[in-house]
């Protein structure tokens, strides 16, 4: 599946009907009253949040969206049928921003949230409408309005509680595998995740949303590997979780090395996902001996603890993986 993250398109709503100018005819009445009905309303462009939806890949396909016109008016002084609402559907964090007039329309954060993004041209006025005292066969009628037309650019940004960040090959995928419903693929190499995957823990009747995203490399902000396109999602989130591998490197320098890394690619990218709160979680610790962890762990905290918390897990073993998730409820709930 593809991931679509931001898109323009066009949305026409329906044009009113035309009001009807006509006479009644009757046997006995050769210029009977006016009797032209009005036009029916164009359609409604809606926008509604849809909780089953994770992306925004159904506008890449249509970018062009047209409501239908309303009915004329018939004789009789029948109203024409007013136009069906058309609703698009969009995932939850969706923005929606009016291009021409640079305006946040809306920031869809709840399942169903519904906004009217283009309204229907209102049907024309039939010629039954204008017969006065004086004028008792008018044969003026009006035509439907226009319906609103709008160019609207669309910009996901993930809803989650807390963030996935880390070097590729790092296990982030396989601990939201493990602690939530989530399913993601897991592999042996690199960039196996190429967009984003949420997953939901619910733990004590509460429900917490994580984001899983693609592997950061050094020079991410400069496009390498999957670049740091995808770090927007976590701009929503109120913890970033840091995952390290630290079974897989002979030498601790290079741990060292590897957070750094990631930590800067997070301050290029912004400033304030960098000030976010960031948990170090030391990966993959059934792969060295305990005297190996206490080691890193040691250096580890002596270069970042006032900063950073730090927590050890083996997320492929499920080692202190719920203790780390209970923590995780404690600093989001409490
Ligand atoms: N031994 C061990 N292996 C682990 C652990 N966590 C993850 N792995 C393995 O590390 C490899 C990469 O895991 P992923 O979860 O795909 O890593 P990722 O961080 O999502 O990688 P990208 O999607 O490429 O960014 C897989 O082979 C996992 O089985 C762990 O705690 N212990
Ligand atoms: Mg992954």
């Amino acid at each position: 599946m593809k991931f679509i993250d931001e898109i323009k398109i066009k949305i026409f709503a329906g044009n009113g009907g035309d009001g009807l100018s006509s006479f009644c005819k009757e046997k006995f009445r050769p210029l009977g009253g006016p009797d032209g009905g009005n036009g029916g309303n164009g359609s409604n462009i809606w926008g509604i949040a849809d909780k089953n939806l994770n992306t925004l890949i159904n506008y890449q396909y249509k970018k062009i969206y047209k409501g239908k016109n309303g009915e004329n008016g018939k004789k009789s002084k029948q109203t024409g049928k007013n136009a069906k609402n058309i609703f698009l559907k969009f995932p939850l964090g969706t923005l929606i921003t009016d291009i021409k007039l640079n305006k946040l329309l809306i920031d869809l954060t709840k399942n169903k949230q519904k906004i009217l993004l283009a309204k229907g041209g209102k049907g024309g006025l039939g010629n039954s409408n204008f017969k006065t005292s004086i004028n008792r066969s008018p044969r003026k009628k009006t035509l439907g309005k226009i319906g609103e037309q709008k160019e609207l650019y669309l910009e996901l940004k993930i809803l989650a509680n807390i963030g996935l960040i880390g070097m590729p090959n790092s296990g982030k995928s396989t601990l939201i595998s493990n602690i939530t419903n989530a399913k993601p693929k897991i592999s042996n190499y690199p960039f196996t995740t190429l967009y984003p995957n949420l997953g939901t823990i619910n733990y004590k009747k509460k429900k917490i949303i994580i984001a899983d995203i693609p592997g950061l490399i050094k020079g991410a902000y400069k496009g390498y590997g999957l670049g740091i396109k995808f770090l927007r999602h976590l701009q929503r989130t109120n913890l970033l979780l840091h995952i390290i591998d630290i079974g897989s490197y002979i030498n601790e320098v290079n741990i060292l090395k590897n957070i750094k890394i990631i930590l800067n690619e997070l301050k290029k990218f912004n400033k304030l996902l960098y000030n976010k709160p960031i948990w170090l979680i030391l990966n993959k610790i059934d792969l060295i001996s305990k005297e190996k962890l206490n080691k890193i762990y040691n250096i580890i905290i002596n270069k970042f603890k006032t900063r950073f918390p730090i927590y050890k897990i083996s997320a492929l073993k499920k080692n202190k993986c719920y203790f780390l998730v209970s923590k995780i409820y404690k600093y989001i709930f409490k």
